[in-house]
This record gives C-alpha cells, sequence and structure tokens, in this order.
C-alpha cells in the first residue's frame, strides 16, 4: 500500500486530501473524505466564520479521523477565521491565494500542522524557512484560482527545492494522475474536480451535471488581468465575462461587480450566472460514486499502474 510521511504527520490511511473548495468543501464532504482514510478539509469561504465554525463541529461529530480546514488568505475575514480555527482546535491547516506567515507563529504553537498552498519554488521555500509542516505544489490545471506553473514542471522543482514533503495537485483525478505525482517526488495527491461529484458533496446538481458533461476543452481561465486568474467551466456566462475583459473600455470594477458572488450562486443554486470552478481534468469525471470509492481508485488505481508499468 502506498504510504509516505505524511500519512504519520498527519495520523491518515492514504495520502489522498480532498482540495478545500470554495463554498464546496463542507463537513459531508470532509468527513466522507477522512472516514474513507484521506484527508477531508473545510473551506473556510462560507457564509462567515461562525457558518464555519459549525462546520468544523459537525464533521467531529461524522468522523473521528483527522481533518483540516482551508484558508483562502485573500478572504475578508481571514484574520478571524485564523483565530477561530485555533479556538476550535483544529490540528491541520491548509491555506491558499498568499502566504500564511504572519499566522504562523500562533498556529505552530497552537500545535496546528500548517501546509500552505504554493505554485513556485520560491514561496514555497519562503513557506519551508516560515515553519511549514509540507507544502501543496498546486499546479495550473487546477479549477478556482491559479498560479502560471503547471503540475507537470512546478511539482519536481519544489520537490528539489524542500527538505519537507510535497502534496501535488492540479490535474490529478485518478490513478494514474496519482502515479505520475509520487513518480514526480509527491508524497501525497491533492484532488478537487472529482470529489464535485462525490455522493457526500452538496453542490447542486447543475454543478455535477456540468462536471459530468465537460470534455477535455471545458474550462476556460478568467480574471488574469484582474490578477486574479480562476479557472472553470466554460458557460455563456463565463465567457461573456471574458470578452468584457478583453475589451479595454470595460471598468475593472465593472468586471469585478460582473463575477462577485458567482461561485456561491454556482454552487447552491446552479445558477447559470454562476461561476462553475473545476479543474482541467473535468472531462475524465464520468460518475457520481461515494468519496470511498473515489479515494480507493485513486490508491488502488496507483498502485496497479506503477506495478504493471511496462511500455512493451
Ligand atoms: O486558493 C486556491 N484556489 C481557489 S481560492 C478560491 S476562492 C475564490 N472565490 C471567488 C473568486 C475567486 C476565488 C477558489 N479557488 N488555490 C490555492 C492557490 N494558491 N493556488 C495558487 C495560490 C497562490 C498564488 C499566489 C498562493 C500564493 C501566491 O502568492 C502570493 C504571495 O504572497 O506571494
Amino acid at each position: 500500500m502506498i504510504k509516505s510521511r505524511i500519512c504519520d504527520m498527519l495520523g491518515i490511511q492514504y495520502p489522498v486530501f480532498q482540495g478545500g473548495m470554495a463554498w464546496v468543501a463542507d463537513a459531508s464532504l470532509a468527513s466522507a473524505v477522512s472516514n474513507a482514510g484521506g484527508l477531508g478539509l473545510i473551506s473556510s469561504i462560507n457564509a462567515g466564520a461562525e457558518a464555519v465554525r459549525n462546520e468544523i463541529r459537525k464533521c467531529r461529530e461524522l468522523t473521528d479521523k483527522p481533518f483540516g480546514v482551508n484558508i483562502m488568505l485573500q478572504a475578508p475575514n481571514a484574520d478571524e477565521i485564523a483565530q477561530m480555527v485555533v479556538e476550535e482546535g483544529v490540528k491541520i491547516l491548509t491555506t491558499g491565494a498568499g502566504s500564511p506567515a504572519k499566522y504562523m507563529e500562533t498556529w505552530k504553537a497552537a500545535g496546528i500542522k500548517v501546509i500552505p498552498v504554493v505554485a513556485s519554488v520560491a514561496l514555497a521555500l519562503k513557506m519551508q524557512a516560515a515553519g511549514a509542516d509540507a507544502v501543496v505544489a498546486e499546479g495550473a490545471e487546477s479549477g478556482g484560482h491559479v498560479g502560471e506553473l503547471h503540475t507537470m514542471a512546478l511539482v519536481p522543482q519544489v520537490v528539489d527545492a524542500l527538505d519537507i514533503p510535497v502534496i501535488a495537485a492540479g490535474g490529478i483525478c485518478d490513478g494514474r494522475g496519482a502515479a505520475a505525482a509520487f513518480m514526480l517526488g509527491a508524497e501525497a495527491v491533492q484532488v478537487g474536480t472529482r470529489f464535485l461529484v462525490a455522493e457526500e458533496c452538496t453542490v447542486h446538481q447543475t454543478y455535477k451535471e456540468k462536471v459530468l458533461k465537460a470534455s477535455d476543452i471545458s474550462t476556460i481561465v478568467t480574471g488574469k488581468t484582474l490578477g486574479h486568474p480562476v479557472r472553470s467551466i466554460k458557460t455563456p456566462f463565463s465567457k461573456k465575462f471574458a470578452k468584457m475583459e478583453a475589451d479595454p473600455s470595460t471598468n475593472p470594477e465593472e468586471i469585478l461587480a460582473f463575477g462577485s458572488g458567482a461561485l456561491r450562486k454556482a454552487v447552491q443554486e446552479g445558477d447559470p450566472d454562476g461561476t462553475y470552478m473545476a479543474g482541467e481534468c473535468a472531462g475524465m469525471v464520468k460518475k457520481i460514486e461515494p468519496a470511498k470509492a473515489i479515494v480507493e481508485d485513486l490508491i488502488l488505481g496507483a498502485e496497479a499502474v506503477i506495478s504493471n508499468f511496462n511500455l512493451d
């Protein structure tokens, strides 16, 4: 069975993280992934700090296995969330979209394992020096907020630069992708898009249908001109957004207003004017199944690919 330093560090059976997807990753999904032996994560982008606190408490009722919280650092309430997770006794944190350096001392003092998501070697080194326990190296194949580099080039460069374990993310959604990530030196994988269609994932049915219907070319990156590139499923809404961005006469504030709240509308309402964030591997996600089946397919699939490898 594939095991790594990450499993011992976090007390998990399989080196599989579920992405801490904004508005999506709640107690239902996180507890299902943790109960399956992976690491479930609750997103801090939700209806406010108290709602996240409730999800943490709910998750504790649904699993006695380790789980974590993902903190999106660009959120206006990041400071409040950073404090709340300490109060709640959360033991594992991942962070995204920025540097968590200013919280590191408090979190380490509280005995929290801190795992920042990074999109470059420079930030990965900074995080290691600041006391991170591991990093998630996330390539631009992923859904949501993306960096510049892609998984195949990013992961080995981060692995070479660091001593702490690296978790690979971006474009991984089956055993083949997981095996490839392990070959690149990753000690765990983080998967988002495939968990969007887990039975325990509470997103609107329309969201699941969009993922299930996606092909290889179904995603688009918008928001580059705003300095906040986001990968989502192509829809008339996201194409209109891209057109507005490309038009130099559009006021950036108008573009922001166009996109604000759009992820929540997609997740909760299945609204056509929503942003359906998903990664490039959406085209490979073909069925709704329990989180446990997804976790097991990732690990057993990787083991099968590795043990049967033969180019003949
Ligand atoms: O954070 C993510 N993915 C996300 S956050 C998100 S929430 C959202 N909601 C509405 C609109 C837009 C976004 C959706 N998806 N992934 C982790 C990640 N972090 N990817 C890339 C980075 C990153 C990028 C630059 C981390 C640090 C960084 O550098 C900042 C610095 O301080 O150097």
